[in-house]
């Protein structure tokens, strides 16, 4: 992509309403603009890394054995009836009747849509488990939103749900998912730390959220320092096997947030106790028949009685993600984007457009390296390409000047550490290609 013809809005100036540095450099980087409080448009450069979370974390939903399907944002309040949810949600659901005065709701998440598909589409035992997901927009009408796409009203949810004959397998279902959201976080280069949560309006009774450490995070988190030293990743998992080990390993030491803290811990752990802040990036719920038993959401068993399906959720806040990785890897001249997840891989600075050397030994490199690269082709100072490059935060930067170029060679910079290193241009593409 040529900068010249970007569509890259970028801001000079600290935007006053962001409090916290993700939401101030999603604005400065041009990524995003706010539509209404707490929703938000993205521009390319925003869409891009949006569409490379939620590519990983389809990935790794896809290797744990869950099914990608899309339901509707809107659906019928009929169906929240039934679970007794409707009336309980209160004032962060958002409400909507249609021309035939038909309750409608924009969906805060989707329990009730895919037990009442399970319902009418699953015959028997035998067409049991299951885990099915989508990637689709929520709506919260959230009293305080804020923190620009972390605490968002309209926000971008990945959300699974597992259907088991017995409580047994709905457990080897909540350790799948537990396991693929571990590897989904190391992918982006986090270290999300599973803890023991509340359920909250899902309900049920065991549950985890994952949780990244950052000063800006809004709940208070309490970690055993041994288990922040696990290293996750790279770990490849075995999904055929059986996954208990490795959730027990991970939750053999102490983690859990604020509701679910044990005082007693204090004096057990001592110093080895880390009271941090915390983001949530994912929340994983077993709640067993609390749907499917008022929904009626039943198959016959192997011996023809009726059996309710023991079933979970599992959500991944995907647009939340984008902030929260801002918030872990930043530094005073803007974003540091980990390479999974950066907008383009590679950046590009053309120090004398015009040179003709310059202009040509830069038009090799955009043509070996693009698609996954941004090349600043702008007739602007030296010092507003560093800054902007800076700004949104490419994980390298090739820079073309003049008396470089008159040796047959170029500079790449790293964005993460700053390391620079001259070398020829055939093994600068070389080197970027690999
Ligand atoms: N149905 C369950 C799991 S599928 C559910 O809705 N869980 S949740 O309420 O915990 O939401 C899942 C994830 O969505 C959270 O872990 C969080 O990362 C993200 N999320 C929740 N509310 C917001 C919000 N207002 N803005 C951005 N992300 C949010």
């Amino acid at each position: 992509m040529r900068l010249s013809s970007y569509f890259l809005p970028t801001i000079k100036e600290n935007p006053t309403e962001a409090q916290i540095v993700s939401h101030r450099l999603m604005l400065r980087a041009g990524m995003i603009r706010q539509a209404a409080a707490g929703i938000y448009s993205w521009l390319p450069l925003g869409y891009r890394v949006l569409q490379k979370v939620e590519q990983i974390v389809r990935e790794e939903q896809d290797r744990a054995g869950a099914q990608e399907m899309l339901m509707p944002t809107i659906q019928p309040a009929e169906l929240w009836r039934e679970s007794g949810r409707y009336d309980d949600y209160g004032k962060e659901m958002l409400r909507i009747r249609d021309r035939h005065e038909r309750d409608m709701l924009y969906g805060p998440t989707n329990e009730e849509l895919i037990t009442a598909i399970v319902r009418e589409s699953v015959k028997s035992y035998r067409e049991l488990p299951k885990i099915l997901y989508h990637i689709q927009w929520k709506f919260r009408d959230e009293v305080r939103p804020r923190f620009g796409v972390m605490r968002g009203r309209e926000f971008l949810m990945k959300d699974a749900y597992s259907f088991d004959l017995n409580a047994a397998g709905a457990r080897r279902s909540y350790h799948r998912m537990f396991v693929s959201y571990m590897r989904t976080f190391a992918r982006m280069g986090l270290k999300a730390i599973p803890m023991r949560a509340d359920t909250g309006p899902i309900g049920g009774d065991l549950s985890h959220e994952f949780q990244i450490l950052a000063d800006t995070g809004e709940s208070e988190v309490y970690v055993d320092r041994d288990l922040l030293a696990t290293d996750w990743a790279g770990r490849e998992v075995d999904y055929a096997g059986d996954l208990a080990p490795i959730v027990e390993e991970l939750t053999s030491r102490y983690a859990a947030t604020d509701d679910k803290h044990d005082p007693a811990q204090e004096k057990k752990l001592g110093d080895r106790l880390v009271t941090a802040r915390g983001i949530e990036v994912g929340h994983i719920f077993y709640f067993g028949t609390k749907y499917s038993r008022p929904m009626g959401a039943v198959v016959p068993g192997p011996g023809g009685e009726s059996v309710a399906v023991e079933m979970g959720s599992y959500g991944i806040g995907v647009s939340r993600l984008v902030g929260a990785i801002i918030e872990a890897s930043h530094d005073d001249a803007g974003i540091v984007w980990p390479e999974p997840v950066a907008p383009f891989r590679i950046g590009l600075i053309n120090l004398k457009r015009g040179d003709s050397s310059c202009d040509s030994a830069c038009e090799t490199i955009y043509r070996a390296l693009a698609p996954d690269l941004l090349y600043d082709d702008r007739d602007e100072r030296a010092g507003v390409k560093f800054a902007e490059m800076d700004l949104i935060g490419l994980p390298w930067v090739v820079v073309v000047g003049p008396k470089s170029v008159a040796a047959g060679k170029v500079e790449m910079k790293a964005r993460r550490g700053g390391a620079r290193e001259e070398m020829p241009i055939e093994a600068a593409i070389a080197r970027l290609k690999g």
